[in-house]
């Protein structure tokens, strides 16, 4: 991950340092505080209910093990994690007032804060990892169960309680949020899918910000490879939450955090090599169960197995042991990368990085925008007001910035203020959610001048739309959409015609 703010929002940053020294003091000082916000980094937080496997995924995404994953008090607050010239744990109170702390010996938040639980605000974790350069991480607790009767089982799909203050204003404060389940949401399973809808409405999530990670997928298979399940499970799932998130992934983000952290050593990939000089059948009967793994007589000792059982639980030990025993010369870093790519983390970090990071682009010069009116509605001097209008005016006709008007009207719809024929909606959102024409235009492989066409056709459908039987809001929308497919299907054809 290594870029900077993207083009839309660079280019409302620009406006903002162009018309900034032109104009007033308070005036400039506004403007040039909406420049500083535009260049901070993408902020996403993790959401999900109790040990779906939150902390290990930001540990991925870090590149680093310093959530902690299992026990500790942390796990119960809400941690941002953000790029700093040194490693630092802020304990912020609830008084604003903060309690610096190092990391503790093994490089991971401290269990114990020596702040009382009820004083902590959230923790705010400053390290030096490359990949925070411009990306913040946003760890939040599970809700608790203790108050909860486990009985009631569409609760517990997403969150087991109510969300508590604190992240619900960590999540709201994110410009991207992905939701992280262990279990699949059935259409027919209505409970769950209100359980979902009632979370996302209130952290005004959507399709535009929001992506659903199915985590754990390792555990689908039985051991046994669970790409075969996890892919179209994880499809039909996007199916069925298609107004909550604009995807659905299949992760083991375990495999993630022990391969991206490095954690991994020498003595562990010894002990694989070990396995996969066992008999098949011994092999068989090892890795059917974590209990039978743990406890038969075998050349690897307890203590060994058991900590690959931590890094890599059932399914991870045997896709190592089948891929040492197909390739016995097999190098450990080979082996680590093959890991990695079982993860299914690089279809995570190709969704955060393109079409999250095209997104948040135009949310937040959307934002940028919206925040330049304001600053221009409350100026005392005339002058100043017209020198931001006019920069905005520039901005705003430009063809690319039709893409914010695409997101807004997109919002309005997925957020059930104008209602969409179903097909219609789908294919607003598709349009909205990315730059891929083939994607939007659900044409995988199809050559330019097919695209093209499919692009100009919907416009055409739009604009019938919008002439003829829709009500003035509709109308909107569709004149929007239009315009974006008309656009589309120039971008289409230039870069054809470029080729
Ligand atoms: N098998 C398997 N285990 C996983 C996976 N992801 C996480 N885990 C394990 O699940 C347990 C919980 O993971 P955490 O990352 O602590 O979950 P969390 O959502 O942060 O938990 P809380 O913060 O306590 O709500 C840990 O023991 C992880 O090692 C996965 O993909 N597969
Ligand atoms: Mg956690």
């Amino acid at each position: 991950m290594s870029m900077g703010p993207g083009p839309l929002s660079a280019r409302v940053a620009g406006l903002c340092a162009e018309a900034g020294h032109r104009l007033g003091g308070p005036t400039q000082a506004a403007v040039l505080d909406v420049r500083k916000r535009l260049g901070e980094p993408l902020r996403v937080a993790i959401a999900g209910r109790l040990k779906s496997g939150k902390s290990t995924l930001v540990n991925s995404l870090i590149g680093r093990r310093v959530a902690q994953t299992e026990v500790g008090e942390c796990t119960r607050l809400v941690t941002q994690f953000r790029y700093g010239t040194s490693d630092r744990v802020d304990v912020v109170k609830r008084d604003g007032s903060r309690a610096s702390l190092p990391l503790d010996e093994s490089g991971m938040i401290p269990q114990r804060l020596g702040v009382p639980r009820q004083a902590i605000g959230y923790i705010d974790c400053m390290l030096t990892s490359d990949r925070l350069r411009d990306l913040t991480v946003v760890d939040t607790p599970g809700l608790s169960s203790t108050n909860n009767p486990i009985s009631d089982e569409s609760k517990k799909f997403l969150f087991d309680d109510d969300l508590d203050p604190d992240s619900q204003g960590a999540l709201s404060g994110a410009e991207a949020i992905v939701y992280v389940f262990t279990q699949s949401v059935r259409a027919d399973d209505l409970e769950a899918l209100e359980a979902f809808r009632s979370v996302s409405a209130r952290l005004s999530s959507n399709p535009i910000n929001s992506l659903g990670l199915f985590n754990k997928v390792d555990k689908l298979a039985g051991g046994g490879d669970p790409w075969p399940v996890a892919s179209p499970l994880a499809k039909s799932q996007a199916e069925v939450l298609r107004r909550v998130v604009s995807d659905v992934v299949p992760v083991i983000g375990l495999l993630a955090e022990t391969t991206e952290a490095g954690r991994l050593t020498a003595a562990d990939c010894e002990a694989l090599r070990e396995l996969a000089k066992l008999s098949e059948q011994d092999q068989q009967i090892l890795l059917a169960s974590a209990d039978l793994f743990k406890s038969r007589d075998c050349s690897v000792s307890r203590e060994q197995r058991e900590r690959l059982l931590r890094l890599l639980d059932l399914y991870g030990i045997s896709f190592a042991v089948a891929a040492l025993s197909a390739e016995p010369q097999l190098a450990t870093g080979d082996l680590v990368r093959k890991l990695f790519l079982a993860s299914g983390f690089p279809r995570l970090r190709e969704t955060l990085d393109q079409a999250f990071r095209w997104r948040t682009d135009a949310i937040k010069a959307g934002w940028g925008l919206s925040a330049l009116e304001k600053i221009a509605g409350g100026t005392q001097r005339p002058a100043d007001r017209e020198l931001l209008r006019d920069a905005i005016e520039r901005v705003i006709q430009q063809p690319e910035y039709h893409s914010l008007k695409l997101i807004e009207v997109a919002q309005q719809v997925s957020a059930g203020n104008v209602e969409l024929p179903e097909r219609m909606e789908v294919e607003l959102t598709r349009l909205a959610l990315s730059r891929d024409p083939a994607w939007i235009l659900d044409m995988a492989g199809a050559p330019g001048p097919q695209l093209a066409k499919a692009a100009l056709d919907a416009a055409t459908r739009w604009r019938a739309f919008a002439v003829a039987g829709a009500s003035p809001a509709q109308a909107r929308v569709a004149h929007v959409a239009h315009r974006g497919f008309y656009l589309l299907s120039q971008r289409v054809r230039e870069h054809a015609g470029r080729q």
